[in-house]
């Protein structure tokens, strides 16, 4: 039985990228394997956070995890803050990082550079934080979007560069798990550039809990080409690749299938039938968050998921105190 882990922040509404890219998958590991599932919020908090939103956000996301069909009796489900080592080990992760691997992060350039002269420090040691997530668990295998390759690299770094320099193999090396298809969904108004929950034009994305005519209507005016002909070329119809992904993630096919079903059709027909299988595929996740949102269920579940995290985590964490000569006694 491997042990997998991976977690989604609370920085935003989720997205079709974020269900596509990591969500989805994590549903599907849950049967054979250790899971390890988190709201991480204070990852969030690396960028300013309302914290009445935050906080809504939090619940939300939480929800929406159960919603895609997280089994709670298979998965411990949790928030980050409430499982102490997280923080701890983030920091020991920090101290062994190198400002020169850490400046080189892509997420880190990208948000840096919307922060002005003003760069929060914990932009920067996002991946340390990360590392701590994952290594805590002794996880084999992370389930993530293909945006996040850099992050789990550094994670093995860090990993081997502890188990090194204190001569025990403390940590499992981890293995990103990268799914299928929607690996990296495209925002649908500039697609050379990832969907993020973050963006501030809410017509780039297509958020889970999006209302069918509100999909509909962004779809519609997703940016593609004046050719009219539904082809794959990511370089030169980086729109209609996009659209041509998310319909052959959302009804498990490929390219070639995509291409051959809308032959001599344009655009237009096309861009309906996208719409129509992604509200279709979004339908049932929303029907149960709508039955899950307000349910003390769902506190009780989280409660449930941190005393098993914390159980796991503090094994990891007393022993890497106890290697690097942090313990008293
Ligand atoms: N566009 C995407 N396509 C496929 N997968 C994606 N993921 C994110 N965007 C896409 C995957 O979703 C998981 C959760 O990501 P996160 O919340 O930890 O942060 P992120 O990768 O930075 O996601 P966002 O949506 O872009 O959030 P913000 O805007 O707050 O930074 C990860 O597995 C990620 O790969």
């Amino acid at each position: 039985m491997a042990v997998i882990f991976s977690g989604i922040q609370p920085s935003g509404n989720l997205t079709l990228g974020n269900y596509l890219g990591a969500l989805r998958n994590f549903t599907k590991m849950q049967e054979q394997n250790e899971c390890y599932y988190c709201v991480v919020n204070q990852h969030a908090i690396t960028v300013h956070q309302d914290p009445a939103l935050l906080h809504r956000r939090t619940r939300e996301l939480a929800a929406i995890y159960l919603a895609a069909g997280l089994d709670p009796e298979k998965a411990a489900l949790f928030v980050q803050s409430e499982v102490p080592q997280h923080a701890q080990l983030g920091w020991i992760m920090t101290t062994l990082s190198y400002v020169g691997e850490l400046e080189r992060m892509t997420q880190y350039k990208d948000k840096a550079a919307k922060q002005g002269d003003s760069i929060p420090a914990g932009l920067l040691t996002y991946p340390p934080l990360m590392a701590a997530d994952i290594l805590l668990y002794q996880t084999n295998f992370v389930p993530v979007g293909d945006d996040q390759k850099q992050h789990l690299e550094i994670t093995r770094d860090l990993a081997q560069r502890f188990n090194r320099l204190y001569q025990e193999e403390v940590f499992t090396i981890p293995e990103i798990y990268l799914g299928q298809g929607g690996t990296r969904v495209m925002s649908l108004q500039e697609p050379t550039k990832k969907m993020s929950k973050s963006d501030d034009n809410t017509m780039a994305t297509i958020y889970v809990l999006d209302a069918p005519k509100d999909i509909e209507k962004k779809i519609k005016r997703a940016q593609t080409d004046s050719e009219n002909s539904v082809h794959y070329d990511a370089e030169t119809k980086p729109g209609i690749a996009n659209l041509m992904d998310i319909y052959a993630a959302v009804t498990d096919t490929d390219h070639a299938a995509v291409e051959r079903e809308f032959s001599g059709q344009g655009y237009g027909q096309f861009k309906k039938s996208v719409a129509a299988a992604v509200i279709a595929a979004l339908e049932p996740i929303q029907k149960r968050y709508a039955e899950l949102i307000d349910n003390p269920v769902l506190d009780a579940i989280l409660d449930q998921g941190a005393v098993k995290a914390r159980e796991t985590a503090s094994r990891t964490y007393d022993k890497v105190v106890q290697v690097m000569g942090l313990d008293r006694k």
